[in-house]
Order: structure tokens, then sequence, then C-alpha cells
């Protein structure tokens, strides 16, 4: 077990984020120590606090207690199995609840598994690795289909896919949501001047820096064709999502890849159209994608290497 979980960490490149939500902390010490040599470990000693943090940084494993204060272990995975971004994430109940019917109910609220306290260790272990090792290889395979082939983006598909799902919790929450409409500024005349084949390393470039200028992991930046990016900001206002657009133009500006033939500059460089919204409806995300590609429109019209919003 141990090996085969090794080998998903190498071959992902990160280890597992695993999170674990417990009211007493020797309890989170100790289960931290068993598990920091393979996980990062985020820890949160109430219900609240745990939503919170799995909101913020999707682990790849919860491990809860029932009796907590605040929201108790019952409550919170409820409230994990409703909330989109949330839903898939396996949920082990730890706990000093011993009886048959906690157990039944765990496993009728969501739970992949119930391990009672006091803990054995080994047995603990083993069995967080057997539900982290299906996580990460159902992640594997999942992503693939999502991915766009020639830049390791998302696809039009996983776009799709974390849209829908980032809307809704941003509809349901009340939070802003921003979507930016990215295109690279006379690309046809940059495949005219050096080829395709360099113009499919072009756009690979392109796609690495607008990914690397994101930085939470429920940003997704996705290839929605062509020359032409997508990029969904949750939890972020038209202000900062100004920001993260200004970022990517200077970004790509910067590559410094020639384009004698551009009309905007001598390198490679990308408009952007922004939009923004707070959700009042859960199936608005289509027309926040349709105002920022208007955005994109007079981002070019006002003469392109710049966003509009
Ligand atoms: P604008 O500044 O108005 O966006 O001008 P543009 O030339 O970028 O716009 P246009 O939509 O006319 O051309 C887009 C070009 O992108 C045309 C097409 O050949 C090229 N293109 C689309 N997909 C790919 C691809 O996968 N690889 C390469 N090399 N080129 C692509
Ligand atoms: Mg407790
Ligand atoms: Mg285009
Ligand atoms: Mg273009």
């Amino acid at each position: 077990m141990h090996s085969k979980i090794e080998q998903l960490i190498a071959q992902i490149g990160t280890k597992p984020k695993l999170l674990i939500a417990d009211d007493v902390p020797a309890n989170i010490i100790m289960l931290g120590e068993l598990f920091q040599d393979t996980c990062q470990v985020y820890m949160a000693l109430d219900g609240e606090k745990a939503f919170e943090i799995a909101m913020d940084v999707l682990p790849d494993l919860i491990l809860l207690d029932i009796n907590m204060p605040k929201m108790d272990g019952h409550q919170l995975i409820k409230k994990l199995k409703n909330t989109p971004a949330t839903s898939d994430i396996p949920t082990i109940f730890l706990t000093g609840n011993n009886d048959i019917e906690s157990e039944e109910n765990a496993f009728d609220e969501g739970a992949v598994d119930f391990i009672t306290k006091p803990i054995h260790a080994k047995v603990t272990k083993a069995r967080v690795f057997t539900h982290l090792v299906n996580k990460l290889q159902s992640d594997l395979l999942r992503r693939a289909t999502l991915l766009d082939g020639l830049t390791g983006l998302y696809n039009r598909l996983g776009l799709n896919k974390y849209l829908e799902v980032f809307y809704l919790d941003c509809f349901r929450e009340k939070r802003p949501i921003s979507v930016l409409m990215i295109d690279v500024d006379f690309f046809k005349r940059y495949n005219d001047h050096f080829g395709h084949l360099q113009g499919d390393e072009c756009l690979k470039q392109v796609a690495q820096s607008l990914n690397l200028s994101v930085k939470r992991p429920r940003d997704i930046v996705s290839r929605f064709g062509g020359e032409e990016f997508c990029c969904v900001l949750s939890n972020c206002d038209l202000f900062a999502a100004e920001l993260v657009a200004s970022r990517m133009c200077e970004e790509i500006r910067q590559l410094a890849l020639p384009h004698p033939d551009s009309e905007a500059a001598e390198v490679v460089t990308i408009s952007i159209g922004v939009a923004s919204t707070i959700p009042e409806s859960r199936q608005d995300a289509d027309k926040l994608v349709g105002k920022a590609d208007e955005m994109l429109y007079l981002a070019k019209k006002a003469g392109r290497n710049s966003f509009y919003s």
C-alpha cells in the first residue's frame, strides 16, 4: 500500500492534501504526525473552520470527528456533500462514538469509512491510504479526459465542468465570480510568418504563462479553442480580476516571443475581456462567458495588448 501511494505521489508531483477536523488538539497532533510524511496536512478544531479550509484548499481526503463545536461531523459532511466543489472529496469519520447507529448514519451521509477511537496507527494508515489511492487514481483518469492535448490546460469539457461547479458555489454563497476571455493578438500572422509548428510552440508557452499567473486551487485556466483561452476565478470580484488580467498581459509581453508582423507590439501579446458577477441564478454561467467575450471584442477594438472590462 505504501509503495502504491508513493508511486502516485511521484507521478503527480505533489503530496495529497489531508484535512483533519477534531476539537481535541492532541488528537490532531497525533494524526498529523502519522500522515505528515505522506500528506500535506491541514487541521481544524471545529466544523465551521473545517468547511472553510475544505473550500479553500480542496483536500483529497477529510478525516472527521463527530463531536465538535459550532458544526458537528454529521452537519459538516452534509454541507460538504451538498456543495459541488467538495461533494466528491472522500470523507472518513474518526470518532469515539462506536455505536452501530452512528456508523450507519455516517455511511448514509456519504462517508467512505468509519474508524473508531482509540485508533490503531497502522490500521488507520492503511485505511486512509486505500481511500487516498482510489481518489488520486480516479483524479488522474478524470483529468486526462478534461485536458487539452497541446497545452495541458483544461479543455472545453474541463472548463464547462468546473465553471458549472464553481458558479453554483458562488451562487449559493453570494460570492463574486469572474471570467477572463483571452485571445492572442494577430496570431494568424504569427503562423503565416513562422509556420504552424512554431505557432503551436507559441501557444504552449502562452498557456504555461497564463497558468502560472493564477494562484488559487479553484482558479481554472482552459484552452477555449484555437488561440483563445478562458480563465475562471471564483470568489474573485471585478477589481481583483482586472489585476489578474493586467498581470497576464504583462507576463505574456515579458515572454518576449518575437512577432515582427504584429501591429500591437514587436512581441506576442494578448487581449483580454473581463466580466464579473455575483450569480443571481444557478444557470447564468454561459452569460458571464458571453459578457467576457463581448469585452474581449472591445479590447481588440481598443488596440489589443490590454484588457477591457
Ligand atoms: P486578432 O488579433 O484579431 O485576434 O487576430 P488573429 O489573427 O489572432 O485572429 P484570427 O481569429 O483571425 O486568427 C486566429 C488564428 O489562430 C487562425 C488559426 O490559424 C490560428 N490557430 C488556431 N488554432 C491553432 C493551433 O492549434 N495552432 C496554431 N499554430 N494556430 C492555430
Ligand atoms: Mg470531538
Ligand atoms: Mg481568436
Ligand atoms: Mg487572435
